[in-house]
């Protein structure tokens, strides 16, 4: 085939009049129309001058002209960059530069601010709007409704989704062709996906979960997606009667459990919820099953391998467990410090290897040998055991992260931030349980002596720095921190500490 990608998810579907996306006003684009609009897209792209292998990096609302553009993407052979459409400008120019896009495409809205950054980069700005006007889809408007497809391996580039590490750099995590179409088979597989089903789509399209999940299990099995912009309780629950299947992180099911209008019968259409991104609590779980008659079914992923386990369609799929190794994935369990293999029921390092995981780091070949082994393994970072029946559970992560609603937060990235700030000695990020989120973020401030800073003034320095996801939603002013023999600070005591923080907010509570 020329282009695996772009033939196998859409050039199938050439000429189909049927749905593809069915749109939060009832209104429907069918296969036919989303391919032309891809194609008028792929011209403006090649005509701008981007070759094969260019990357371009997207900061969009959710729209279907913006999964338009990843469609364009793959057809004209170029490196889709989705960004999350929280990040700053400050937070968005390094991507642009170290990805070195050739072209970022962003909201109308916010030209002023990523013009300057588009330039000193040397990449060209196109805009694309919520409602799918901008200067891409105008220039899109004079262009041919086809376009020749370039040629690909299964091994070229297909997309770079940049994730933060340990240290606050983020790494642009580089994912093959390969790596999506082999990952979205075997999910469509397992998870039985036919032309038949038609996806509620409540997530972004700027991570592995909304864009490469979601979206191309349902263009590989040839079914519909009713593509809401985002998660919204009322459109979720409007719209539940008409899907088949529901892909979410474990907040959406948790609000939708506490609104009292979603019942066994609202969700009797949908043959199957699925659930990923960051643990879904066993309590969730069960409540869900007695709500609905549904056992949501749990996965496991990263953006570095796309997914990597799943409970079974068929059989018992268990609570406060990530199921079974996918078909074509190797996972073992290792001791964190030797990588020597643990016998089954040890709890170690999860590491995964399988034509899912990607090709390395962008320009960091050291990142990438600490973390993907010369034998293919990659080491997670996350910490799991595998059962007496072979169920895979994550017990926790050896990296300092928090995923608040699906979102990872490093909080090396705000510490460094904090800490710059007058009148702070030192500071600890942690994540602690939140009813709404899963965990959310707490700074820990100690001052520098005999200085006394504002929590708000804290609070007001992150703001124009860091995306609004990332914002801690207390920071306290504390003494010391507490830290171990070898003088590191131990957060493990400080969650346990401040565990109760946001326990006593109701459930569904929105926080500050
Ligand atoms: C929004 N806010 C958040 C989050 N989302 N704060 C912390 N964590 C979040 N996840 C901010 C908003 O900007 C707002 O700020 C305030 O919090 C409350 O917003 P709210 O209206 O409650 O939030 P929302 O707009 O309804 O969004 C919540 C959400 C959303 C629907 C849970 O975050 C979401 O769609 N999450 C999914 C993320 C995802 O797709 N993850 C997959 C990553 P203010 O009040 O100041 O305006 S892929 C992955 O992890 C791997 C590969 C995998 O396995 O899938
Ligand atoms: P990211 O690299 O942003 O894609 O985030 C991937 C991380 O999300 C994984 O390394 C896990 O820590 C976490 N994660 C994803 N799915 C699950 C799950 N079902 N249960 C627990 N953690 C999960």
């Amino acid at each position: 085939m020329a282009n695996p990608l772009y033939d196998r998810l859409f050039g199938a579907h050439a000429g189909r009049q049927d749905p593809f996306l069915i749109l939060a006003d009832g209104s429907t684009i069918s296969y036919a129309a989303f391919l032309a609009m891809a194609a008028r897209i792929a011209h403006v792209l090649t005509r701008a001058g981007l070759s094969p292998g260019d990357r371009l990096a997207a900061q969009v609302e959710k729209s279907p002209q913006a999964l338009a553009l990843v469609a364009a993407a793959a057809q004209a052979g170029i490196v889709i960059l989705p960004l999350n459409t929280a990040y700053t400008p400050g937070e968005l120019a390094y991507f642009v530069e170290n990805s070195g896009a050739a072209m970022l495409v962003c909201d109308p809205d916010r030209t002023e601010a990523i013009a300057p950054i588009a330039a000193q980069c040397g990449a060209r700005l196109e805009t694309l709007a919520a409602d799918g006007s901008g200067t891409l889809t105008d220039k899109a408007g004079d262009m041919a409704d086809d376009f020749p497809t370039v040629e690909r391996a299964t091994d070229d580039l297909a997309a770079f989704l940049y994730t933060s590490g340990t240290t606050g750099r983020s790494k642009g995590a580089m994912l093959t062709q390969e790596n999506l179409l082999s990952n979205a088979e075997t999910l469509a597989e397992c998870w039985r996906f036919t032309e038949e089903d038609v996806l509620l789509h409540a997530l972004p399209i700027f991570h592995t979960h909304g864009l490469f999940v979601a979206t191309n299990v349902t263009l590989l099995s040839g079914g519909a997606m009713i593509f809401l912009p985002k998660f919204d309780a009322d459109a979720v629950i409007g719209a539940l009667p008409r899907a088949t299947a529901m892909m979410g992180v474990p907040t959406f099911y948790t609000r939708l459990l506490d609104d009292p209008r979603f019942t066994r019968d609202l969700a009797s259409h949908v043959r199957l919820f699925v659930s990923g991104s960051a643990p879904l609590l066993a309590e969730t779980h069960l409540r869900f099953e007695e709500r609905t008659g549904h056992r949501i079914l749990e996965r496991y992923g990263m953006t570095e391998t796309n997914m990597n386990t799943s409970n079974p369609y068929d059989g018992e799929r268990r609570a406060g467990t990530v199921g079974f190794p996918l078909p074509g994935v190797d996972l073992k369990i290792t001791d964190p410090d030797t990588g020597a293999e643990l016998p089954q029921g040890e709890t170690g390092m999860i590491e995964v290897r399988g034509p899912n995981v990607f090709k390395g780091y962008w320009q960091m070949p050291e990142k990438t040998a600490a973390e993907l082994r010369q034998d293919g393994f990659f080491i997670t970072g996350d910490l799991g055991r595998i059962d007496e029946d072979g169920y895979v559970q994550i017990v926790g992560r050896q990296k300092d992260l928090i995923i608040s609603g699906g979102y990872n937060i490093y909080p090396k990235e705000i510490e460094l931030l904090l800490d710059e700030q007058p009148g702070v000695m030192e500071s600890a990020v942690i994540g602690v349980p939140h009813p709404d989120f899963g965990e959310t973020v707490v700074a820990l401030v100690v001052p520098e002596p005999g200085a006394a800073p504002d929590t708000e003034a804290l609070a007001a320095a992150l703001k124009g720095s860091l995306a609004r996801f990332k914002h801690p939603r207390a920071i306290r002013i504390v003494e010391t921190l507490p830290r171990n023999t070898m003088g590191k600070v131990q957060k493990n005591l400080l969650r346990e500490e401040w565990s109760g923080l946001f326990n006593s907010a109701s459930a569904g509570e929105r926080m500050p």
